[in-house]
């Protein structure tokens, strides 16, 4: 070996130790919204509008926001919040670091109008849900019967 080549080894040896320590300090300090959904579902629609419920989780340190979602059941869905009984569009919805986006009977929900279809108890309907930072999510909505609120059971 070279001195050359001894140099060079050891310059890589560092430069591996230098990255090494930075992809550490990344992965303890990210700061980007981690999100899952859970407890998804859509009560089997009585009219050609639809609601649409489920939780978004963030385990990450860095808050995002459900900015729209999209589905093959409709070309009008908008997300809507209910403030003294009345509901209303809202532009997003806040999905707090270490916290959660719930949207669920009698409050926050997915709003499906001029259905293309009428979905059945048992069907799913897909939904795409669109974030400000984080990567879209498709989630299958399962049909529930009409009346189900799994904060009743
Ligand atoms: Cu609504």
């Amino acid at each position: 070996m070279t001195r050359r080549t001894v140099l060079a080894g050891v310059l890589a040896g560092v430069l591996a130790l230098t990255t090494g320590l930075a992809l550490a300090g990344c992965s303890t300090g990210s700061d980007e919204p981690e999100l899952k959904v859970t407890g998804a579902y859509l009560p089997q629609p009585v009219s050609d509008m639809a609601a649409g419920f489920l939780v978004v989780q963030n385990s990450g340190s860095s808050a995002d926001r459900l900015t729209s979602v999209t589905s093959p059941l409709s070309d009008d869905v908008t997300i809507h919040e209910t403030k003294n009984q009345q509901m209303r569009e809202v532009s997003s919805f806040e999905v707090p670091a270490k916290g959660e986006l719930d949207l669920e009977r009698g409050g926050n929900h997915i709003m499906f109008m001029k259905l293309k279809q009428k979905p059945k108890q048992g069907e799913k309907v897909s939904v795409e849900l669109h974030f400000e930072k984080a990567d879209p999510i498709t989630v299958d909505l399962p049909v529930k019967e009409t009346t189900h609120n799994p904060k009743k059971q």
